[in-house]
């Protein structure tokens, strides 16, 4: 079907697109029906299959207007943080694979070189693309090659450090390159910071007034929005007292600045990027536009416009998945009570209140929560100036965002001993999102951190337990982690030795199975299949996984095969601690570790790649079986539990 046929139905103008070339041949009138249908078409499969819906509702034109001035892939087209390219893999072909998006062998939640030469950046980690942009436009400069780069950058990325490192870097260079600051003035909930007050401020000039106009006509005959967000951005505007020149911060630095334009006016922002890539040389364009834009739901969610549910009803925007407790509630609960009883205790997030759990503080306590944007380092150095300052700080992130801030945590907090608690949310296979935002790193690259001590719950009770022995810690910084969804049933210990919890033992000690955190039922299921050829398995919780508690290496001196299973990397594991630590207090008991293979895991669910990775007790209990029956045991009669068998 041709662009032209495509017009006759509203409904199948989106399915002649094929390419890009498709969309720089439709009319104004084309382009109003295809950005209609393609928010149709986001709300209709993101609401099956969970994702960033929110965000891409607010770039439809953007990207149509970016797709149209540009020639992808010749010309770069980047995405920071990438949670906002689905309309790109739309305008890209990619419309099939929405069926499967985010799930196992389905379209990335975010950019693919996989999927596509149109996509180039497939770190899902904010404030990234314009550090890419800046070296993508050298690289084109010094091969003597004519192509353009445009990063897109939302508000929330723009309150990221990298991002202002680039535009130092970017107006010093002087090559082309277009930076589009999708300003919808939130990161998951309202943006905060003097950055964002500036491009507040940057409302108040004339050009900002007739945008305000548009926005107010292009609303008005828009079927789901219309008065509201006139309003809201009208309050903005008036809600800042002082203004400053608009556009002086940006071109002080150097760079051109067009706008701010109508993010939801196709023609307005294709003639602010032409203006652009004509320059020849770093240039700003200022787009606002509103998150959820098109879709009553996300724009009437207060907490993020819908950022990135899981799968939703149509009509209401309410999640499809009924509620259950999650590790993060109890996480957030607890620290409230432990609150209420220290007020020194602080708590900081990156731009995350919300899915931290942090925002449970802030609510009854405003004033000791900060929420410093999206800028994990400064979250870590801040928390050492506040912990310096007689406060002990909760820094609560994603597990993979604190790989950022590893100098911060080695020598801005660990070196000065400071007691600051990092809260480690989605630690371990995640899923849906995919190897960017695995949290398998954490107990490898900070293990190495001297004085760090981190805590690895494997329930709610030990949640609860772990966080305030992490808070009464002192002397040196913590971090505790737990994964993501439904927190596990509550798996009481068998006794104490230390630390360590012991979960299960029999007579015979043929086996420590050391199951880390999460993957403490996973050891317990392990154990009784273990159990059925004629093993004893003695399962342990270490709870604190760093360092490694002595009483878990004389645990092992007692067995005969030590078994570790962790939801991180081997490489520098908790596996590879305890040998190493095994070895050098001459404890030679042989030590096999599973855990998660280095490499790049793909998206699916935590289930699927757990299985994929064999992490699954049934996977275990055969290596565990194999192991210890290659070790030339005779194996017992279960009825008689090996008691009169040990050797
Ligand atoms: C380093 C890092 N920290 C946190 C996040 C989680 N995160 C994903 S999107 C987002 C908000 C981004 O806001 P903005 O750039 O304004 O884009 P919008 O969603 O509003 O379009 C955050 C905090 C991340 N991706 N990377």
């Amino acid at each position: 079907m041709s662009v032209e046929e495509g017009t006759a139905n509203h409904g199948r103008l989106l399915g002649a697109v094929r390419g890009p070339q498709d969309v720089k041949r439709m009319t104004a009138e084309q382009l109003d029906i295809l950005g209609a249908e393609i928010r149709d078409f986001l709300i209709a499969k993101v609401s099956r299959t969970g994702g960033h819906i929110g965000p891409n509702l607010g770039v439809v034109e953007l990207t149509l207007a970016m797709h149209r001035v540009f020639d992808s892939p010749r010309d770069r087209l980047l995405f920071d943080t990438g949670h906002q390219a689905y309309v790109h893999k739309i305008l890209t072909g990619r419309q099939e694979g929405f069926d499967k998006l985010r799930q196992r062998g389905g379209l990335s939640g975010y950019p693919s070189q996989a999927e596509s030469e149109h996509d180039l950046i497939e770190n899902s980690h904010a404030s990234t693309a314009l550090s890419y942009a800046d070296g993508l436009a050298k690289a084109y400069a010094l091969r003597g090659e004519k192509r353009s780069v445009v990063a897109v950058v939302g508000d929330g990325a723009l309150t990221g450090g990298m991002c202002w490192e680039a535009l130092n870097n970017i107006a010093t260079a002087g090559n082309p390159l277009i930076i589009v600051v999708n300003d919808n003035g939130r990161s998951y909930s309202p943006t905060i910071g003097g950055l964002a007050d500036h491009l507040s401020s940057l409302r108040l000039n004339p050009g900002y007034e007739k945008v305000l106009d548009t926005v107010k006509d292009a609303l008005g005959n828009t079927p789901f929005v219309g008065k509201p967000m006139y309003e809201v951005l009208h309050a903005v505007k008036k809600g800042i007292k002082d203004a400053v020149a608009p556009q002086a911060m940006f071109e002080d630095l150097g760079i051109k600045y067009v706008g701010p334009v109508d993010g939801h006016d196709v023609p307005a922002v294709e003639a602010a990027l032409r203006a652009a890539k004509n320059f020849g040389g770093p240039v700003i364009v200022h787009a606002v536009t509103r998150k959820g834009y098109g879709y009553r739901p996300a724009e009437d969610d207060e907490a993020d416009c819908l950022h990135g549910p899981g799968a939703f009803d149509v009509e209401t925007g309410q999640l499809v998945a009924a509620p259950s407790v999650k590790w993060t509630h109890v996480f957030a609960n607890e620290l409230v009570t432990i609150a209420d009883e220290r007020p020194d205790v602080v708590g900081i997030t990156a731009a995350m209140a919300e899915p931290t759990g942090i925002a449970t503080l802030a609510r009854k306590y405003p004033e000791r929560v900060y929420d410093v944007g999206i800028a994990e380092q400064h979250a870590a150095t801040s928390a050492a100036g506040l912990a310096m300052g007689g406060l002990h700080p909760v820094v609560a992130v994603y597990a993979t965002f604190l790989n950022r801030a590893f100098d911060q945590v080695l020598l801005d907090v660990a070196m000065h001993k400071l007691p600051v608690t990092f809260v480690l949310d989605r630690a371990g296979i995640t899923g849906p999102d995919g190897p960017s935002h695995y949290g398998i790193w954490d107990m490898s690259v900070f293990g190495v951190v001297p004085g760090l001590r981190i805590a690895a719950p494997r329930d709610s009770a030990t949640l609860r337990e772990e966080l305030r022995e992490a808070i009464a810690v002192d002397d040196g910084p913590t971090i505790l982690r737990f994964p993501t969804g439904t927190v596990a049933a509550d798996l009481p210990a068998v006794r104490r030795v230390g630390p360590v919890d012991v979960l299960a033992e029999s007579a015979r000690t043929d086996v420590l199975l050391v199951a880390v955190g999460s993957f403490a039922g996973l050891g317990m299921e392990v154990a009784s299949r273990v159990a059925e050829q004629g093993y004893g398995v003695t399962v342990v919780d270490p709870r604190w996984v760093r360092p490694i508690p002595a009483e878990l290496v004389e645990l092992a001196a007692g067995h005969r095969l030590v078994v570790t299973v962790e939801d991180g990397v081997r490489v520098g594991g908790v596996g590879s601690a305890l040998a190493q630590a095994m070895r050098d207090a001459d404890v030679r008991v042989p030590v096999r570790d599973l855990g998660v293979p280095a490499g790049w895991h793909p998206h699916g669910t935590r289930a699927q790649i757990l299985a994929d990775l064999g992490l699954t007790a049934q996977d275990v209990a055969r290596d565990v079986t194999g192991w210890i029956s290659g070790l030339d045991a005779a194996p017992v009669d279960p009825a008689t539990d090996g008691a009169t068998a040990q050797n």
